[in-house]
């Protein structure tokens, strides 16, 4: 069984629209390091297809929305995000891929660590071998 763990992100809101503000040790559970942003995927795309051997993120479509695909080796699970309030926790040694972008769809994502491909587990029979 795997359920998706969402963040709830206080939102505050007035005439001249929204703001959410991301702490880290506050409502992100890690040290940002890095931040990235993946934008102008087309629609029927697929991304990501690895997991990570320690890094811990935080994905937030802060424009449009797109699918999760989260799998711990146990079980699977999809989930949309659609909010720039919401974040999807993503922890180490879930396999995970991106799917059913919007056109307009920017998914920040806070990581824990600097960029290492060696932290990547890019073949999935190795991910089960992993967990
Ligand atoms: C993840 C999901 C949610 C860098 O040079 N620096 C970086 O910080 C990142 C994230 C990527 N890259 C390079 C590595 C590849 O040559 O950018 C290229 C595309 O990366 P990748 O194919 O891994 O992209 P996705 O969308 O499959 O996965 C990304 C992140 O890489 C990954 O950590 O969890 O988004």
């Amino acid at each position: 069984m795997i359920e998706p763990e969402f963040i709830h992100f206080k939102e505050i809101k007035d005439y001249r629209g929204g703001l959410v503000a991301l702490e880290q040790g506050q409502n992100v559970p890690f040290e940002i390091k890095r931040v990235y942003y993946i934008y102008g995927t087309p629609a029927n795309t697929r991304r990501g297809f690895h997991a990570h051997k320690a890094l811990e993120q935080v994905a937030i479509c802060v424009k449009g929305a797109c699918s999760f695909l989260l799998d711990n080796g146990k079980g699977k699970v999809d989930c949309r995000l659609d909010s720039p309030a919401v974040g999807l926790y993503i922890g180490k040694n879930i396999w995970h891929e991106m799917y059913n972008f919007t056109d307009d769809c920017v998914l920040m994502v806070l990581a824990s660590e600097l960029y290492d491909e060696s932290d990547y587990i890019r073949d999935y029979n190795d991910f089960l071998k992993e967990v």
